[in-house]
């Protein structure tokens, strides 16, 4: 059955809420969890649910996303699986950006449509989750539906940043709405005992939508002023076609914005994580980078998660992510911190040169205290200097750095030189 889908990513608009992790690179090769980029999430869904065919589309084209997926999905000459990335292109017709996800996937459609399927599976590139979607692709054959939307109850509090819906005893939507700011109380649902207990009374989208092949071109077709689907083409479809609601109750979160995306990376760090890397069930597929095992002396880790590849020194790291080719030097503390790693180690010769020239090295120097912040790849951080985020700085660009939501996120090849305070 899973021959007959296809999935397509959204892989991002502007970014703007991801900012400065977007300012250089597309919002689907943005690191996390230490080794893997945002798209590795649902590729991987994709391809442990078994389907092996799809498309990223992403607003602009980084070289860092297509080495990424050109490096790591590889198959084999005998299958028909592909990982593709399609970026906003101008043609003659055509000179815009996508206007919005539904406007992304129309303005690929004469890419997609040279493909077999029946089913189009549509996912967003920046939510955590691990999810069989052959389950979801079942229901919305049994249901016979022309669209079957994924989704997860929320609280009041969540409820005002996703579509909500209502939908009736065989779980077709009944009513759809984008984000409501107020009102909310005509959209309470039955979410199950369980999640009412939990204060999660609304039926939220998770951005994830199966349609049937010629209902979704017969669609896009028809209203080329819809650029949205949660904004338009869903709540039109809803008034006259088969919509089902088919709920998860799984973790799963949305990562769009720089504190989401801190808390989803240091959640890692928790006894029994709700996004488990270590199910071998649903394995995360990243680049193999052949990487040496991470090499440690004379510190105290507290809950803490390393990848491979890293010489740390520190005093202490707590509640922190460590990734990729991290260099910490000693006397260092670390604390609530997602370091991103570096793309590549000096050589013994150009860190001679760097010492000599007292440029800080790639990585974290001596003596520094770095606390609730997001150090991006490639920096040089000097020696005793000071980072620590929290409500008392004031949100902003900084230059070298940005503030969002009081945590420090140091951009991507910063040079912070020693004894810097923030
Ligand atoms: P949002 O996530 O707020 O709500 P949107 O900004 O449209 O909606 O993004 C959906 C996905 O598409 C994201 O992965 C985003 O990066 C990507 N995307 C956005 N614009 C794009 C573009 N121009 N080109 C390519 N990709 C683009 C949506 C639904 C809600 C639902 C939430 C669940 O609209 O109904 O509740 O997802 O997270
Ligand atoms: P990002 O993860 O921030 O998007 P890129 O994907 O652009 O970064 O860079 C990752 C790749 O770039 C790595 O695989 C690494 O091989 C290569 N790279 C980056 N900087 C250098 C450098 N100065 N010398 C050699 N290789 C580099």
């Amino acid at each position: 059955m899973t021959d007959k889908v296809l999935g397509v990513i959204l892989g991002g608009g502007q970014g703007s809420r991801l900012s400065p992790l977007t300012q250089t690179r597309s919002k689907p090769a943005v690191p996390i969890a230490g080794k893997y980029r945002l798209v590795d999430i649902p590729i991987s869904n994709c391809l442990n649910s078994g389907i092996h065919r799809m498309f990223v589309l992403t607003q602009f084209n980084s070289a860092s996303l297509n080495k990424h997926i050109k490096n790591t999905y590889h198959f084999s000459h005998f299958s028909t699986a592909f990982v593709d990335i399609l970026a906003a292109e101008q043609t003659v017709e055509n000179a815009a950006w996508f206007q919005g996800t539904a406007d992304a996937v129309r303005q690929c459609m004469h890419h997609i449509v040279n493909h077999e399927f029946d089913y189009i599976l549509i996912l967003s590139g920046d939510q955590l989750y691990q999810m069989d979607f052959q389950t979801m692709i079942d229901a919305h054959i049994a249901a016979s539906a022309e669209i079957t939307i994924a989704t997860i109850p929320v609280t009041a509090k969540d409820a005002t940043d996703f579509g909500i819906l209502k939908a009736d005893e065989s779980q077709m939507i009944t009513s759809f709405i984008e984000k409501p700011k107020t009102g909310l109380e005509d959209w309470v649902s039955d979410t199950g005992e369980t999640m009412h207990e939990e204060g999660r009374d609304f039926l939220a989208s998770m951005g994830i939508y199966v349609f049937n092949r010629d209902f979704l071109i017969k669609i896009l077709d028809e209203n080329p002023e819809e650029k949205d689907f949660g904004k338009e083409i869903l709540p039109r479809a809803i008034r006259s076609n088969r919509v089902l609601s088919f709920q998860y109750e799984g973790y799963w979160t949305d990562i769009g914005n720089i504190s989401s995306f801190f808390e989803a990376n240091l959640g890692l760090t928790d006894a029994i994580p709700k996004f488990n890397l270590f199910d071998s069930t649903h394995t995360i597929f990243t680049r193999g980078r052949m990487l040496p095992p991470s090499k440690i002396s004379g510190t105290t880790l507290v809950k803490t998660v390393i990848a491979e590849g890293c010489i740390i020194h520190a005093s202490k790291v707590e509640h922190a992510v460590l990734g990729i080719r991290s260099r910490i030097g000693s006397e260092t503390t670390i604390m609530n911190a997602y370091i991103m790693g570096s793309d590549r180690y000096q050589t013994l010769e150009e860190i001679q040169q760097d010492i000599d020239a007292e440029k800080p090295l790639i990585g974290i120097g001596d003596r520094c205290y770095i606390q609730n912040a997001i150090v991006d790849k490639n920096c040089r951080i000097g020696n005793d200097v000071s980072i620590s985020g929290g409500a008392h700085l004031e949100d902003g660009d900084f230059g070298l750095y940005a503030v969002k939501d009081g945590i420090v996120v140091v951009k991507k090849g910063a040079l912070i030189p020693s004894g810097t305070v923030i």
